[in-house]
């Protein structure tokens, strides 16, 4: 950590100590959204009617494959990346990520990264902007429909995002996301298949672009809502996210989410990793082979056996991911670095 760095993160924390003033809190309508949402639903449920009525083959195959892309980039992107730092990138993989993140257009990576940051560090208290304990609804949509709790805000203003501000891939995407967003996530979904392979306008913009693009938020609000809240709790019983299968595969592997609450900077997200429930850990470790992605870090049967065995006493703290201020000395030392960078 370099001094400027350190010297940054100590500020933050001082600050951090501090509490916020307390508010009043009323929820405040954003129709906006409220109306924008309302209509991509209803976009997405007409484009799964036209899949089996009038869409060509070609143009169902684009959506799933752009699908996969967009889910990867915010898996392997901005979660595993950008979030938690659970491995480094190459460049040329970043842009790669970078481009399918924007294809998912969920805001871009340096928002995403720090709200969810936040949402790790804050768990289900009112400084998680999507807090689970406010219902399915809320932590699954609602909150993009509303103003943000105060304490969001203000305890976000304390996490350190000095990493991905020295990020140049991740500046770039924040610099123009405007403008990369409309033409990747929208306009382009839309004109290959127009030119591809002879679509109508009709069936491309409801199929490849709206109910793709409504399931793959979908699918990740998901992870918000049931997975934390119906599964498993085999490393943590006293935290609300929990082991959902059927979140896992849909999210390509995101839904093992007691662990990852527990273990935030494990590039696996699970324990096993199986390929099978996790493609990202297949898409990464794809990329550790041909030296792409490094420094991925993992955790040892030991470690977990012995977290198990501390938990239960409530004495853990949340940490956001690697580098976190929170992390133990201990954890840190007997975490397993895969594809380690020579120096
Ligand atoms: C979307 C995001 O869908 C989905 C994220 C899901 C995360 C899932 C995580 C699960 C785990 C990973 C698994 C992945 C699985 C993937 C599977 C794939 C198939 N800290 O925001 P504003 C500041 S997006 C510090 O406007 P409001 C902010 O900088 C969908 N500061 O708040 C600003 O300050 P300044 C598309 C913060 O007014 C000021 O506060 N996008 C923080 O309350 C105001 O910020 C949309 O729909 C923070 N945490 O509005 C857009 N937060 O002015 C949705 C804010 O100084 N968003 N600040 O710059 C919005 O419209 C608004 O944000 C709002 C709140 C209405 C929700
Ligand atoms: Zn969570
Ligand atoms: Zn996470």
């Amino acid at each position: 950590m370099s001094r400027i760095h350190q010297a940054a993160s100590e500020e933050l924390a001082e600050a951090c100590a501090k509490e916020a003033p307390e508010k009043e809190y009323r929820i405040v309508p954003v129709w906006r959204n409220i109306i924008l949402f309302a209509y991509l639903h209803l976009a997405a449920v007409y484009g799964a009617y036209l899949i089996f009525t009038s869409a060509k083959l070609a143009t169902t195959i684009c959506a799933i494959l752009l699908y996969q892309a967009g889910a990867t980039g915010i898996t392997a992107g901005a979660h595993r990346l950008w979030a938690h730092r659970a491995y480094k990138a190459k460049t040329p993989l970043k842009v790669i990520l970078i481009l399918f993140n924007t294809l998912a257009f969920q805001n871009h990576v340096y928002e995403w990264a720090r709200d969810h940051r936040v949402h790790h560090k804050f768990s289900e208290t009112n400084a998680d902007p999507h807090n689970a304990k406010r219902g399915f609804f809320f932590s699954h949509v609602g909150w993009l429909m509303c103003r943000k709790h105060p304490d969001v805000i203000a305890k976000g203003r304390c996490i350190d995002l000095s990493d991905l501000k020295e990020d140049k891939v991740v500046m770039f995407q924040k610099r123009h996301y405007m403008k990369l967003m409309p033409l990747v996530c929208f306009v382009l979904p839309t004109i290959i298949p127009m030119l591809g392979w002879g679509e109508s306008f009709l069936n491309a913009w409801f199929v490849a672009t709206m109910f793709r693009y409504t399931l793959t938020l979908n699918v990740t609000w998901l992870v918000n809502s049931a997975a934390h809240m119906w599964g498993q709790r085999p490393y943590d019983k006293f935290i609300n996210p929990a082991e959902n299968l059927a979140v896992a595969i849909f999210a390509l592997g995101e839904g093992w989410h007691n662990y990852h609450h527990v273990f935030p900077w494990d590039y696996k997200t699970s324990e096993l990793g199986t390929y099978s429930t996790n493609f990202t850990t297949a898409f990464i470790d794809f990329f550790a082979r041909i030296g792409w992605a490094y420094d991925c870090k993992t955790v040892s049967p030991s470690m977990v056996a012995t977290r198990a065995k501390r938990t239960g006493d409530g004495s853990h703290k949340d940490v956001w991911g690697w580098g976190d201020k929170d992390m133990t000395s201990e954890d840190k030392k007997e975490a397993t670095v895969l594809h380690e960078k020579s120096q």
